[in-house]
């Protein structure tokens, strides 16, 4: 097995996602050390990483006053929707912004661009990538719709089960969104999984 090929995926972990932000995920905060952990190990396997983010617009269909689910939350360049502070991103990290238009939802990924304008799919697979890591915020949202249309577009999806955290707006959607995400054939793995994956294919030193 190559490694080659795979990139570790951080969705969402947004101020407005977080404890304190104006659409918190009950927990949300959880993932960011997690996700250290992940990033240390991605960058010592020499994988490139992605960071998604949610990227509204200030009047958008996808807020409550203007017909959407959702109050007000990462307006495009406001203090919310910054990733979280202790999140400890590489400077060459790629960027995915999501719900840029004024009637966008931006749930999956898939529907956004990275810095140079290119869709998700395009930034993935002209750096060769075809095999996901994906965690991040929320479960429920846009973990799920990322990870389903990755699937369905033909990547491997590694569903990190050890760092996503879910909204639950009806208890156990984030358990029947796991459920479905894993039928569809995403593979969960926690963090000593995945690193034990990344040193069988010995891109990764022993002593790390
Ligand atoms: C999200 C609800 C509303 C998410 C975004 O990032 O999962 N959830 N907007």
């Amino acid at each position: 097995m190559t490694m080659a090929g795979r990139a570790l995926i951080i969705i969402d972990v947004q101020r407005d996602f977080c404890e304190g932000g104006a659409l918190p995920v009950s927990d949300g905060d959880a993932v960011v050390p997690v996700f250290n952990e992940y990033i240390e190990l991605f960058k010592e396997s020499g994988l490139p990483i992605y960071a998604t983010r949610d990227w509204h617009p200030e009047k958008t269909s996808h807020f409550k006053q203007y017909g959407g689910l959702w109050p007000p939350h990462c307006v495009q360049s406001s203090p919310g929707a910054e990733f979280h502070p202790d999140l400890k991103l590489p400077a060459d990290a790629r960027v995915v912004s999501a719900g840029i238009g004024p009637s966008e939802q931006g749930y999956s990924s898939f529907e956004g661009r990275d810095e140079d304008g290119a869709d998700f799919s395009t930034s993935l697979r002209s750096r060769g990538i075809t095999g996901l890591y994906i965690g991040g915020l929320a479960t429920d949202y846009c973990v799920r719709a990322t990870t389903l249309d990755a699937l369905s577009q033909g990547f491997e999806v590694i569903l990190l089960t050890d760092a996503i955290r879910g909204i639950d707006v009806r208890p156990g959607d984030s358990q029947a969104a796991i459920r479905r995400m894993v039928e569809a054939g995403a593979r969960p793995a926690v963090f000593d999984e995945v690193k034990h994956e990344l040193r069988r294919a010995s891109v990764l030193s022993a002593e790390f």
